[in-house]
């Protein structure tokens, strides 16, 4: 993250499912790279950003207010992270660091869970085609039916795809996606390093943290999602 040979920020993804911990490890990492960075270089963005007119037809669709076809959500969802493209390339050519909380793996990998036939894994990419694309991308692993995640949110539930069985599903397509060590997944994330997000919360920090700390991207340019 010290990225000495280029002057471009670093973009970091977190994903996982709802409840993985990855508003906190957002934080942790975005406290960590601050001290050591400064803190004008380095933020954190949440996506969806629901502060906008996208973000908040987004928002009513989650809490069931709307009903939207499957697509159109889809769509959606991609529309808000264009809407973000411009700010996240301009901090990252001005050498802030953008940690993404959650991002185009989260878009695929929802909507094909649910398993519709017409939304194949081309169809849910193919609008964020030409998105800045992630240099990391740091997958929070968890079981959904993990004892532990009973109790880490006192509202899940409350919004759409807040149940066991889906994010089950979530969860398999999240795998397809970015894949492991092994085997390449289906999208070029850039770095994919997947984390146990079962362990405790500093431990989880941890393993970020050494992830990532000595991260040389050199000069690597920056691309798009192809
Ligand atoms: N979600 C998030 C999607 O279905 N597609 C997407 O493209 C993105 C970014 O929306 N259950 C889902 C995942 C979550 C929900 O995210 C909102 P959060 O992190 O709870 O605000």
């Amino acid at each position: 993250a010290e990225n000495p040979k280029s002057s471009r920020g670093l973009l970091v993804v977190f994903e996982g499912l709802d409840r993985a911990g990855k508003t906190t490890q957002c934080q942790l990492l975005y406290e960590k790279l601050a001290k050591r960075l400064g803190a004008g270089r380095v933020r954190v963005q949440k996506v969806p950003d629901r502060s906008t007119q996208i973000g908040q037809a987004i928002n009513a669709y989650l809490v069931s207010q709307t009903h939207l076809p499957d697509q159109a959500i889809h769509l959606l969802f991609s529309a808000n992270r264009w809407e973000l493209r411009e700010s996240i390339l301009s901090s990252l050519v001005a050498g802030q660091t953008v940690i993404l909380d959650r991002y185009v793996p989260s878009g695929v990998a929802y909507s094909l869970a649910k398993g519709i036939p017409d939304m194949s894994l081309e169809w849910c990419l193919a609008p964020d085609r030409g998105l800045p694309q992630p240099d990391v991308t740091i997958f929070l692993d968890v079981d959904p039916d993990n004892a532990k995640l009973q109790t880490a949110r006192a509202d899940f539930g409350r919004e759409r795809y807040e149940v066991s069985e889906f994010q089950a599903k979530v969860r398999e397509s999240f795998k397809t996606i970015l894949g492991d060590d092994a085997n390449p997944g289906a999208l070029r994330m850039g770095k994919v390093i997947t984390i146990d997000a079962s362990q405790e919360l500093d431990a989880v920090a941890t393993c970020i943290w050494d992830a990532i700390k000595d991260l040389d991207i050199g000069d690597k340019e920056m691309e798009i999602i192809q």
